[in-house]
């Protein structure tokens, strides 16, 4: 059988503790799906559509390993995708006990829903500090984002046409 995984996120945008998360989960899976999916919790800053570019570029530009696909969900539960494309778990970064609060209860739920389960993957100690939050906040303000990006991410936000975050 084959093993896949599916890492779901806002990515908006992409962070290098993304990337991070994502290569380690290609090196554990026969496949991995990165999905691009809206939280309605939050204000999004970039369309899907450019969050996707924006992993696909980032991911090449590193040379990740080609067992990744990148794709956008608006459908409906997050475990329809992963039963459709006949994956078996989501892996999800943790960086602190905020984001084992927030996971916990959904990766249950998952479960009960779907028989999905979820594999919590620890940070790289270099970007567990990092959020897509902080980065639109820091280039909202005009501040240096490339430590936290890759950078197509940076090129991006940085570029005359880029949105404006502010
Ligand atoms: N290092 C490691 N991991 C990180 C880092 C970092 N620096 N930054 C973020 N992460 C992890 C996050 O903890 C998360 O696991 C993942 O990366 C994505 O983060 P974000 O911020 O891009 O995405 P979120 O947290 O807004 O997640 C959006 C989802 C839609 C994936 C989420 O809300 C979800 O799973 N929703 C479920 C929808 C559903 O089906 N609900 C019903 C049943 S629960």
């Amino acid at each position: 059988m084959k093993r896949i995984a599916v890492v779901p996120g806002s990515f908006d945008p992409v962070t290098l503790g993304h990337l991070d998360v994502i290569i380690r989960a290609a090196g554990l899976y026969d496949e991995v799906h990165v999905l691009v999916v809206h939280n309605p919790g939050k204000t999004a800053l970039l369309p899907i559509a450019q969050r996707v570019s924006l992993i696909e570029t980032s991911l090449a530009e590193a040379g990740a390993p080609t067992n990744i696909v990148v794709a956008s969900w608006s459908m409906g539960l997050l475990v329809d995708y992963v039963t459709d494309v006949g994956a078996q778990v989501l892996v999800k970064g943790i960086r602190s006990q905020i984001d084992v609060a927030y996971e916990t209860p959904m990766a249950i739920v998952n479960r009960n829903l779907a028989g999905v389960e979820t594999v919590f993957m620890l940070p790289n100690p270099a970007h567990a500090h990092v959020s897509s939050s902080l980065v639109r906040q820091v280039s909202a303000l005009g501040g240096d984002i490339a430590p936290y990006v890759p950078d197509a991410v940076a090129r991006f936000l940085t570029a005359p046409h880029a949105v404006d975050v502010r």
